[in-house]
């Protein structure tokens, strides 16, 4: 797994976070030694598309990436007839999916990856939606019409999955989170002067909000049930239901 050493490397700091060719090429390692609980919201949405995916249906995964969540859920799907739509605007991302994809060897569910804009593209039959640590980097003022419309298109018996970077709405719990999450990324071997630049780059990017405003918005978009699955400091897991 190529080594994440962007920020250590002069230059890069002044300019915004892109999901551009460099990022994708070093992203597993990234996410890894980045973000608190990655891999378990990862093996939690394989026990997800196991127990909710019905056959016949669509799944969907916003802000792919890689397509680590997607091949989660192909792995466990039990079911026939479905096909996983993964989507990501990053082209760089998008052709290095494509490749994990075609390398997989478990060709039970269909897999279509398409680079757009996910507020772009339409969902429909679904019984398992996906955005992992993705509506964070949507402008917050997208937020509720991308909630609305994953809601619209789920089917009533569907689980939707919302992983985010979050604040706490405690000033002192809140600094708590942001001291251990340091720790983790120092003990993950980045250095202060790596975590400081990324944190300058994504600036305006990633937009992190509380897990009391998610919750609210889910519940206006019509997700009647919805609660943190997984937690590991300031990242967490939702999921939610109609
Ligand atoms: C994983 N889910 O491994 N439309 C489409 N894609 C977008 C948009 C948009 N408007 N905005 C951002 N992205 C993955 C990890 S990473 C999280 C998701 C992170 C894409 C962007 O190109 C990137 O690939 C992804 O969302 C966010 O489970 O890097 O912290």
């Amino acid at each position: 797994m190529a080594k994440d050493e962007i920020y250590a490397v002069a230059g890069k700091q002044t300019e915004a976070f892109e999901f551009d060719d460099a990022v994708a090429s070093v992203f597993p390692d990234m996410l890894r030694r980045s973000i608190p609980g990655y891999a378990a919201s990862i093996r939690g949405i394989g026990a997800l598309a196991s127990r909710f995916v019905r056959p016949d249906t669509h799944c969907y995964d916003l802000g792919c990436s890689l397509g680590a969540a997607t091949l989660a859920m192909r792995r466990n799907i039990a079911v026939p007839g479905c096909r996983i739509v993964a989507i990501d605007n990053s082209p760089a991302m998008v052709a290095r999916c494509r490749e994990m994809i075609a390398s997989d060897c478990n060709e039970n569910t269909d897999v279509t990856v398409v680079e757009a804009d996910i507020c772009e593209v339409d969902i429909t039959n679904a019984s398992l939606v996906v955005m992992n640590y993705t509506l964070q980097f949507l402008p917050p003022e997208e937020r509720s019409g991308m909630l609305q419309k994953i809601a619209d298109g789920m089917n009533e018996d569907g689980i939707f999955v919302l992983s985010e970077k979050v604040v706490d709405d405690d000033d002192a719990l809140e600094s708590l989170l942001v001291e251990l999450h340091l720790d983790f990324k120092r003990q993950n071997a980045y250095s202060d002067l790596e975590i400081s630049r990324k944190r300058a780059a994504l600036e305006n990017v990633l937009v992190p909000e509380s897990a009391s405003q998610h919750l609210h918005r889910l519940r206006e978009a019509g997700f009647r049930h919805a609660g943190i699955w997984l937690r590991f400091f300031n990242f967490v897991s939702i999921v939610a239901s109609k």
